[in-house]
């Protein structure tokens, strides 16, 4: 799926074409130094330089395209120079494919009292050993060169909501000047990309003034950052509903942190093209399995003797495993049982985005959209 494209010049930058459109749904192919990609596409979390409980391998049989690495964490630990003298994150997790990393901005706030915030950019403290680290546009901009990032993310700030006008503006205001700092400070290469981040939270002149000041600036693809924090699926897609057709028609567009299987398939109704979860991984570690009628705890004791596979027609990579093994491995406490999930959920995933990118081509997914809230809404066979 994703293969070197030694075809792009040495002008080119990443880029994305559009092969099909259904309403607001775009189906197309995202091209970069480190192969083309399908879009709607589901990126998993590879925080550390792993996505958790899974071999590179493994992620890539499941169809997954692009995965993720978190600035903040690398940064830390083992350190951004220390990565690039690995020979960058793709050589370092054997990923081949493109890899996105977030700029640290996100993750930084989720430290709390420890981190102290400017206009230049933010002081923190680690969380591994409490000694003290900075990020600022230009420093996130080059530890995600030195991580070898396929795509860099500029660096922001993500209030969490509810949150006053007046603070969600003064924000977003600030998350454009370090996005104007972050465009300046990123090393062109061909093949290579740098997406800006809309904020301006559930407000639709904040959201259109960060499009405008974004678009200016021009960026590879754009990101919608600054949602599926505490506002609720509604407000979520009523965000969207007038920020994604303010968007440029010409570029990728990445939903930051989204989400359930309902959320993903009515943000790619509302125009976006890119996803990152932790989500399906972190579930498949605490025994959630996601299926076509919901999700299962395979903790649950009415699993102890259940001899079906997850689902009746089961063909991803738990197809012979019983719901009684996977019950047992996780109340042994056994690592596998994380793993299986792990990989069933990532797999689940990848088939969701293939059925609903199937479905921008021909033209149904409105029909696939009803068959699947109807069949999600069942509950288990
Ligand atoms: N900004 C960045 N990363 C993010 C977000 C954001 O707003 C979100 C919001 N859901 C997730 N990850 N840089």
């Amino acid at each position: 799926q994703a293969l070197p494209r030694p075809d792009l010049t040495p002008s080119d930058r990443l880029y994305w074409q559009e092969e099909g459109r259904c309403s607001q749904a775009r189906a197309g192919w995202l091209h970069t130094r480190h192969g083309r990609v399908p879009t709607p596409t589901f990126m998993p979390v590879g925080t550390v330089g792993t996505v958790k409980g899974m071999t590179a391998d493994a992620v890539r049989a499941t169809g997954a395209g692009v995965v993720l690495g978190n600035t903040y964490h690398l940064m830390l630990r083992p350190g951004a120079d220390r990565v690039q003298k690995l020979g960058g994150l793709h050589r370092m997790m054997d990923w081949p494919g493109p890899i996105l990393t977030d700029s640290g901005g996100f993750q930084v706030m989720s430290l709390g009292p420890l981190r102290k915030m400017d206009e230049d950019g933010v002081t923190f403290r680690s969380h591994i050993d409490g000694s003290s680290h900075r990020l600022t546009p230009e420093i996130s901009t080059d530890i995600q060169f030195k991580l070898d990032a396929t795509i860099s993310m500029a660096f922001d700030e993500c209030p969490a909501l509810p949150a006053t006008k007046e603070r969600l503006e003064e924000s977003m205001e600030r998350s454009m000047r370090w996005a104007a700092r972050s465009r300046e400070a990123f090393t062109p290469r061909p093949g290579y990309g740098q997406f800006g981040i809309v904020q301006g939270g559930t407000e639709q002149d904040l959201r259109a003034r960060s499009v405008k000041a974004l678009t200016e600036i021009g960026f590879e693809g754009y990101a919608i950052g600054g949602l599926a924090v505490g506002e609720g699926q509604e407000l979520m897609f009523s965000t969207l509903d007038f920020t994604t057709p303010l968007l440029p028609q010409d570029k990728p567009r990445y939903l930051m942190g989204v989400g359930t299987p309902d959320d993903l398939l009515g943000s790619v109704m509302r125009g976006c093209d890119m996803f990152d979860c932790v989500m399906p991984s972190r579930a498949g570690r605490t025994a959630r399995a996601y299926t076509d009628r919901g999700p299962l705890n395979l903790r649950n004791a009415r699993f102890a003797e259940d001899t079906r596979p997850l689902t009746p027609h089961e063909d991803g990579p738990l197809a012979r495993t019983s719901r009684a093994y996977l019950h047992h491995l996780f109340r042994a406490n056994e690592m596998l049982g994380p793993m299986l999930l792990t990989w069933h959920n990532l797999a689940y995933y990848q088939r969701l985005m293939r059925r609903i990118r199937a479905a921008i081509m021909n033209g149904t997914l409105e029909a696939l959209a009803e068959q699947l809230r109807a069949d999600w809404a069942q509950g288990d066979w």
